[in-house]
């Protein structure tokens, strides 16, 4: 989860967000040298005395200033684009969970398994124990094996609802008779918080979203024990 006053992205879970994090930066790079071209530029034409008034036209230079933004256009898109090709990727799913959003829970589904379902609700706050985290703790955690590929079918009973988990680059709508779909690979163990994110109700700040991932190992005992 995210730390008080953070400014920059959460840790990177999934292969899918690592490449989502380097996208950012290597656009942010690009946004910052043009920026400091311009402000250079404003200040020289703000300091320097201005010379060649008479000047009609310069081709060699309208050429270059035309033909660069378009070549830094395409440098943003391809690479933009290839990461958006990778998350439609389904790669043969081993596990899939369905998550329907409800006012105002998510309730999920093991549908490889004969009857493993259950609600997920936040916490009150005056129910927490210390340590936990205010309005980000449910009462059942969606349990995962990690280095597995998961399906996540995501869809609503009610309103549109938004499922999403930062730090593994998952944001998929939850929409009244659509199913949607996307893929799920977390690449190291532990909890990671989400929350709906999308404008629900008078309760959509109170339907947050626990997944614990664990090793396979650890995932098949739980599951014998759930059912
Ligand atoms: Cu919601």
């Amino acid at each position: 989860m995210a730390y008080p006053f953070q400014l920059g992205f959460q840790d990177a879970t999934s292969p899918i967000m690592e490449e989502l994090l380097h996208f950012h930066d290597h656009t942010l790079m690009i946004v910052f040298l043009i920026s400091s071209l311009v402000l250079y530029i404003i200040s020289l034409m703000l300091t320097t005395k201005l010379t060649h008034t008479s000047t009609m036209d310069a081709q060699e230079v309208e050429t270059i200033w035309t033909i660069l933004p378009a070549i830094i256009l395409i440098l943003i898109a391809l690479p933009s684009l290839r990461i958006l090709y990778m998350m439609d990727e389904i790669n043969s799913p081993s596990l899939t969970v369905k998550t329907m959003g409800h006012q105002w829970y998510w309730s999920y589904e093991y549908t490889d398994y004969e009857d493993l379902s259950f609600d997920s609700y936040m916490i009150p706050t005056q129910e927490l124990k210390p340590g936990e985290l205010r309005l980000l703790e449910v009462d059942n955690r969606v349990v995962l094996p990690m280095e597995v590929t998961i399906r996540m079918l995501i869809s609503s009973e009610d309103v549109l609802h938004s499922w999403a988990v930062p730090s593994l680059g998952l944001k998929t709508d939850a929409i009244p008779g659509r199913l949607n779909q996307t893929t799920l690979m977390g690449t190291r163990p532990g909890l990671y918080y989400g929350q709906c994110s999308e404008i629900c109700g008078s309760n959509h700040s109170f339907m947050p979203i626990v997944l614990e991932l664990v090793p396979l190992s650890y995932f098949e005992k739980w599951s014998v024990f759930m059912l």
